[in-house]
């Protein structure tokens, strides 16, 4: 299931889940034909949506693998078929054509062919997980990255006109909002066509209008309605209101909350009010899943969440499911999204990598369409620890932040930074965020205090002083199970006294406008890419989580729970 709602009640759509065949190319040795040929039967069956780690023997395989599954069509028709995920480097053919290629990991990509003709068809993809020193992430990269179509192929039948595209925005003035609908009408027809477009809210008509498409074109059709008596999303009140777009034979649901963010005395705040943020960094992985999450497990996920007395929810280090947003939606919590550019060993030189930069730009773009519509998003972060000190850093920076900026200006831009006392991007963001691990990798953790005082010295220096600054990240591992009468390294003793007293210190921060403990659930790390530092990861586990891989609390879990549930969001 992709969504909690359903996104056509006319348009017909089919998931292509289930068992598709498997073919492994370690040498990278095969074009199309001579895979299949070799393996007529196919090497082996997979489970689509999923990630090819968790099946038995290629729990390590980093590489090329070959896909493929028939597809019936009943009659002659237009189809779109929609990558929602696809892990690396995805080449798709369709009967021995290549419709295209995509690279990227958890943003969808689609193909539209035109009269698909009745009968059995082919469908073939190559997918390549490997990294490298120009894939984002890179080859030095901490958490396992997994390989495979990690969620659903869509295979949709379209009419000859079709809506494309619906997009809502909103100008809010208290509980009045301007709603622009920019709805991308196609047309696949031979002649030119005329579409009633009707715009719908809770079974009520909004408005409707005429529209003529040329043969073969697409038009955009603009609509700005005024609605009154808004009722408005915060955190911990889930207002959501559901569009739908229609023409004679197609439709187009979303959903949307309004609301209005900002920043104001180093506080975020949502429709005037602060809101102190009181988070965990989540990786949306399990060890029998991988990046392929059932939503049934992103409700625990959430439950466990809210038990802990979060409002928000950082999604390292790449965009979730939207059906994981959907549910932070409906729940009102609050998400910072990013792209899994993951910086801590990515050498300098390669940020300015024309390449590496142009796949960073379509990774915040296709970021920022796919989640555009969830009230629950309210920060863009465009990387994650890398050489912030840089003038080639500043850079890229800049494009990345000036590329989320001509997108949407209604959410505030930001990322995380390891090196807080040296970074000169301080001034290009709205938010600071702050990853540190004092008590683990440096120092006692007492430093958080010595390093913040200095920080806020320097972001003040630069004309920065004045944005809110999170803690994004900071903690310790505490293998599950190893409890004892004192915090020795590694013990859940140890975690949840570090994670305590690092709240203790940031909590009586006043600059410091909300916490994201790194991190709620122990992760599998990638062993490739670890160097002597991460000996450290314990079981082939980043253990730093507050729950366990299957999500089973440490002491830490209790402590913050407690110590999370006595902070009031509104009042600091
Ligand atoms: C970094 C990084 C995380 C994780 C963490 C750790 O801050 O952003 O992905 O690797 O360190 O556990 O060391």
């Amino acid at each position: 299931m992709l969504r909690t709602f359903q996104e056509h009640r006319i348009r017909a759509t089919q998931l292509l889940d289930g068992p598709w065949d498997l073919a492994l190319d370690p040498d990278d040795t095969g074009v199309r034909e001579q895979w299949f040929e070799r393996f007529p039967h196919a090497e082996r069956s997979i489970y689509v949506p999923s990630c090819w780690n968790n099946e038995l023997n290629v729990f390590d395989y980093e590489g090329v693998a070959w896909y493929r599954r028939k597809i019936h069509i009943q009659d002659a028709q237009h189809v779109r078929l929609i990558f929602h995920a696809v892990l690396g480097h995805a080449d798709v053919y369709l009967d021995g054509q290549h419709l295209g290629y995509h690279y990227g990991g958890y943003t969808p990509f689609e193909f539209v062919v035109p009269s698909l003709t009745a009968g059995e068809h082919e469908l073939i993809v190559r997918t390549d997980s490997t990294l490298d020193r120009l894939t984002i992430p890179t080859e030095h990269v901490d958490w396992f990255h997994y390989g495979g179509i990690i969620r659903s192929v869509e295979l949709q039948r379209l009419p000859d006109l079709y809506i494309g595209q619906l997009k809502i925005d909103y100008d809010l003035h208290d509980r009045e909002a301007e709603v622009g609908f920019y709805v991308q009408i196609h047309s696949l027809s031979k002649t030119a066509q005329t579409a009633v477009l009707t715009l719908v809210e809770g079974g009520q008509e909004l408005h409707t209008e005429s529209v003529q498409v040329a043969a073969g074109q697409k038009v955009f059709s603009t609509v700005k309605l005024r609605m009154e008596d808004i009722r408005l999303w915060n955190v911990g009140q889930p207002e959501l209101y559901t569009f739908q777009a229609l023409i004679e034979m197609d439709d187009k649901i979303d959903r949307i909350g309004f609301r209005r963010i900002e920043v104001r005395d180093h506080r975020i705040t949502i429709n005037g009010a602060p809101v102190y943020l009181k988070g965990v960094n989540r990786h949306e992985e399990h060890p029998e899943w991988g990046f392929a999450f059932p939503p049934k497990l992103m409700q625990k996920d959430l439950a466990i969440i809210q038990e802990l007395g979060c409002n928000t929810v950082r999604g390292s280090h790449y965009p979730q499911s939207p059906y994981w947003l959907d549910l932070l939606d409906e729940h009102g919590l609050v998400f910072w999204s990013e792209i899994p550019m993951w910086g801590a060993f990515l050498p300098n030189a390669t940020v300015s990598e024309p390449l590496f930069q142009e796949r960073a730009l379509t990774m915040v773009g296709e970021m920022v369409d796919l989640h555009y519509h969830h009230p629950s998003v309210i920060f863009w972060s465009v990387h994650n620890e890398i050489d912030s000190r840089t003038p080639e850093a500043y850079q890229m920076t800049e494009r990345l932040v000036a590329c989320v900026r001509n997108r949407d200006t209604s959410r505030l831009v930001t990322y995380a930074t390891m090196h807080p006392l040296e970074d000169i991007l301080l001034p290009l963001f709205d938010v600071i965020g702050i990853n540190k691990y004092y008590g683990w990798y440096e120092g006692d953790v007492d430093g958080f205090k010595e390093m913040l005082r200095q920080f806020h010295e320097r972001a003040e220096h630069m004309g920065a002083g004045d944005k809110p600054v999170l803690m994004t990240e900071f903690g310790g591992a505490g293998l599950f199970g190893d409890v004892g009468w004192e915090p020795r390294l590694f013990s859940e003793d140890y975690q949840a006294e570090l994670v305590t007293k690092a709240l203790t210190i940031f909590r009586n921060d006043p600059k410091i406008g909300g916490t994201y403990i790194w991190q709620f659930s122990d992760i599998r790390g990638d062993l490739k890419s670890s160097g002597q530092h991460f000996r450290d990861r314990a079981r082939s586990f980043n253990n730093k989580g507050l729950v366990n891989e299957y999500r089973k609390p440490k002491q830490s879990f209790r402590e913050v729970r407690r110590i999370y549930r006595s902070w009031d969001e509104g009042a600091f």
